[in-house]
């Protein structure tokens, strides 16, 4: 059984509660068969590790593994046209009430086996694990056939066989009523939504639900349809709500008990108020705000006052926002929504983490937890934050030193 010490680390265990950062100078962080068996302040070691193999690493930061838990990494095809189409002046809804939009991406995947699937998410993941990630939420939702969305969850699957990371997926058929159904968005529930969701969870193939709540996607009584059978499979759920207007979906979401709602702009307090009740982590999507130009920003004075977990995320996907890099996203939350450096790094840990239904495995470095640790060339954790388009990784510790 391996077992080590790192020492020589100023440590952000974004612990809660406690220093800012869960900072502590001179740390170490005791590790046995991949877990946390100790952290702490390297002069109060306790006896009993202090004979175990050591690496120091210098008087460098060390951080938890970085949490993606929102991202549509799987995908056929890119949407630079559309990029151009909406610079010529088509707003985001008028492309896709056109054809454009998640549409044109659907026809892409489904013309993309799944091996090329897995190559084109792979180099975005190599990205992502340049930069610290250990942990990365994969959606369907571009097949929008029973086939094509289990399709892309199997490769989404295959991912976590081809590198070092963990992959939590989400099935996300109502994501977009396919052309064939357009108008018939019950039927498609029906025969396509329901069905798919049973198949994927016989195949093991989704650890979550999720849904599009909009009004060019599906109204709150169509997703209640479909939580209600996640929640008949014993799945958790999920929901992209309020992105676009207020349909009420965080609220549906939280009378789930849903993990977390995203993208929450046009979020109001009485969605908030129910957020809070259910323990639902709120999750945070600079790239598309950015992206989209979006001018309403999420009520995060209201998100704190209710004490609502707020997660930050890529939400990487082809159109709303071709954004590979959880480092400038945690920038973007900070310039743009004016989250803390620390708020933004914790939304990338230990909320990204909650998010996902892991917060007693990943998210920390605190005893129990797994050993998925980033040491960076830096010596604030506020540097990880301020910084753009500078990766600072120094190493990505996952599971044991190797
Ligand atoms: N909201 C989004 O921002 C992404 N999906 C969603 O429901 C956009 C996906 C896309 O434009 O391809
Ligand atoms: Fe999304």
């Amino acid at each position: 059984m391996k077992q080590s010490v790192i020492s020589g680390i100023r440590l952000a265990s974004m612990r809660d509660g406690g220093e800012p950062y869960g900072m502590v100078e001179d740390a170490g962080i005791a590790i046995e068969a991949g877990r946390i068996v100790w952290a702490g302040a390297l002069n109060d070691l306790p006896e009993q590790f202090s004979g175990w193999e050591r690496a120091d690493f210098g008087g460098r930061l060390a951080t938890p593994a970085l949490v993606d838990c929102h991202t549509h990494l799987v995908f056929g095809g890119n949407r630079a046209k559309e990029f151009e189409m909406r610079l010529e002046g088509a707003s985001y809804e008028e492309v896709a009430r056109a054809g454009g939009g998640i549409v044109s991406t659907v026809s892409a995947t489904r013309g993309t086996d799944e091996d090329a699937l897995v190559e084109g998410a792979l180099k975005r993941l190599d990205a992502f694990l340049a930069e610290g990630v250990a942990t990365v939420e994969v959606k369907s939702g571009y097949g929008l056939t029973i086939d094509d969305e289990l399709k892309m969850l199997r490769a989404a699957r295959r991912l976590a066989t081809l590198r070092p990371v963990r992959i939590k997926t989400s099935y996300l058929a109502a994501h977009a009523v396919p052309a064939e159904y357009r108008g018939k968005e019950d039927a498609y529930i029906d025969e396509v939504v329901l069905p798919g969701m049973e198949a994927a969870h016989a195949e093991g193939l989704a650890d979550a639900v999720d849904g599009f709540c909009e009004g060019i996607a599906f109204s709150p009584e169509q997703m209640a349809r479909v939580f209600d059978k996640a929640k008949s499979l014993g799945l958790p759920v999920k929901l992209h709500a309020e992105q676009l207007s207020n349909l009420g979906g965080a609220k549906l979401a939280a009378s789930y008990g849903a993990l977390s709602a995203d993208h929450l702009e046009y979020l109001d307090e009485e969605g908030i108020a129910a957020m809070a009740a259910a323990g639902t982590v709120a999750v945070l999507l600079p790239g598309a705000f950015y992206t989209l130009r979006e001018t309403q920003y999420p009520p995060l004075a209201d998100l704190r006052k209710h004490g609502v977990r707020i997660a930050v995320a890529t939400d990487c996907n082809p159109g709303s926002s071709p954004l590979a890099s959880l480092l400038l996203t945690i920038n973007m939350a900070c310039t743009l929504f004016r989250m803390t450096p620390e708020e933004a790094l914790a939304g990338a840990t230990r909320e990204g983490a909650r998010a996902l239904g892991l917060a007693d495995e990943i998210g920390t470095i605190e005893t129990g937890k797994r050993a998925e640790i980033a040491t960076w060339d830096v010596e604030h954790p506020a540097e990880l934050a301020y910084r753009i388009g500078f990766n600072p990784l120094h190493r990505l510790v996952s599971g044991e030193i190797a």
